[in-house]
């Protein structure tokens, strides 16, 4: 069989980033084998209900890449780019209000949707914008002169997108095109040796270093690859024990003894890297950049509306608690607290409470055992759980949070840049983003929704044949 299916193809692809990645940033490389030795001892630890979460095979595969793009052309054309590899659109996330620092950008991640191929790849790649018309960061001068940058330069060279769109619509690509399409998209995401013109990066880095490292280069560039750990707390230790500083604190929810929702996240510093610069006078030589960083996940339980506004609320008052001196201002110790106060310690009261997404599996013997009214056909879902007859199983996280990633992109600015907040932003929603992109961009929820709905109902089809 030569004909490569979109999974296979984003497999591979997956594949050659990692490779290509590590062989740009060797400390990847690292972080990669301490995550599968932390992930082979937990499994070691638990068993099975390590792998609750996610099979070994798919947390051992599992990775998610950023990039930023510069205009909505570009937008365009990565999503093109991505659809060859069974990866769409999902989520909208506003970066510019969601820290204190200048981060220019809106974005969307690339990912799998259906159940079924998540199990297989999961691969996705978070996607950021320049919002170069946005005019708190950019006057007019440096909007006109991004826009004609950006109308200038070429990411993806058209044999690439044509393959592209035909993968798609096929459904998949034969061999030797299938090793071709890799070829180009990989090379696509490779860190470029053409000069940067210094005087240009350093006017947008005055602004923001994200805007410069966007828009001052002319290529873009996996900014960083992030394995997936089923133990964060120990690989944290384990890099710091290597003598691999990280950033401060571990992003998103805390470690606490009840189940993890959600997404935490940690990195470390992006690292010095030689760049070829093109200098004002006129001559070319080596300098330094730092972009491109190491981070690294662990994946939680999604949660609902409800959920996400529960979750809301507690960072909310965690940050409450600590400007008001508590935990001696450690963040993940009064989250904790917080935590323990506000959210269930068990799956079956996530499930119980609507607050987290779940399948459902059936157990005839709790069935057996309850009788009477809950195989009543208006039982609740509540009752269900209750009783023990929907037995919750967790549905991944498979997003991102604005907070985090947000944290993520701060921790590797050296100052904060330049926002103007009398001026007023430029408007973008997840409507606009799917204009931008050319296709629509799903809402996470609905897509988890769907995964709960159809799992509800095939139980209530297993109650409705007992019952009868
Ligand atoms: C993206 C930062 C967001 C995450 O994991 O939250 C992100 C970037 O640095 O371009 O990757
Ligand atoms: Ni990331």
């Amino acid at each position: 069989m030569t004909f490569q299916q979109p999974w296979q193809l984003r497999a591979r692809f997956a594949r050659r980033l990692s490779t290509m990645y590590g062989e740009e940033v060797p400390a990847y490389t690292t972080l990669v084998d301490v995550s599968a030795a932390v992930n082979e001892d937990h499994l070691a630890r638990r068993g099975a209900d390590a792998e609750r979460l996610g099979s070994i095979d798919r947390v051992t595969a599992e990775r998610h890449g950023a990039i930023r793009v510069g205009s909505p052309q570009e937008m365009a054309q990565v999503a093109r780019v991505f659809a060859a590899f069974g990866m769409h659109p999902v989520g909208f996330y506003d970066l510019r209000d969601a820290s204190a620092s200048s981060v220019p950008v809106v974005s969307t991640a690339f990912r799998p949707v259906d159940a079924e191929e998540l199990a297989r790849n999961p691969f996705r790649v978070f996607t950021s914008m320049l919002a170069a018309d946005d005019p708190r960061f950019f006057d007019r001068e440096l909007r006109q002169q991004l826009a004609d940058v950006m109308g200038r330069r070429t990411l993806f060279p058209a044999e690439l997108l044509v393959l592209a769109d035909r993968t798609a619509e096929d459904g998949g690509l034969e061999e030797p095109e299938a090793e071709r399409l890799l070829d180009l998209a990989t090379s696509a995401f490779e860190l470029s040796d053409e000069p940067v013109d210094h005087a240009w990066y350093r006017k947008l880095e005055a602004v923001s270093a994200v805007a410069a490292d966007i828009g001052g280069v002319s290529t873009t560039h996996i900014n960083h690859l992030t394995p997936r750990v089923l133990d964060i707390d120990d690989l944290y230790a384990r890099m710091e024990a290597l003598g691999i500083t990280m950033i401060d604190e571990i992003q998103g929810p805390p470690r606490w003894d009840g189940p993890d929702v959600l997404l935490r996240q940690t990195s470390f510093r992006a690292l010095a890297e030689e760049r070829v610069f093109r200098f004002e006078d006129g001559t070319v030589g080596p300098g330094e950049l730092r972009v491109r960083f190491g981070e690294v996940e662990q994946r939680g339980i999604a949660l609902t509306p409800a959920g996400r506004d529960l979750y809301d609320r507690m960072v909310a008052k965690t940050d409450r608690r600590l400007a008001a001196g508590e935990g001696n201002g450690v963040r993940v110790d009064v989250a904790r607290t917080v935590w323990e106060e506000h959210l269930p310690r068990t799956e079956k009261e996530l499930a119980a409470q609507g607050l987290a997404y779940f399948t459902y599996t059936f157990d005839r013997d709790a069935l057996a055992r309850a009788g009477g009214s809950v195989t009543e056909p208006d039982a609740s879902l509540g009752d269900l759980i209750e009783a023990g007859i929907a037995v919750p199983e967790p549905i991944v996280y498979e997003d991102f949070l604005p907070r985090s990633a947000a944290g993520i992109f701060r921790s590797n600015l050296t100052d904060e840049g330049f926002r103007d907040d009398a001026q007023r932003g430029t408007d973008y929603d997840l409507t606009v983003m799917s204009e931008i992109v050319g296709r629509p961009v799903a809402d996470p929820h609905d897509l988890y929704r769907r995964q709960q709905d159809a799992s509800v109902a095939r139980l209530r089809e297993q109650l409705a044949v007992v019952a009868r």
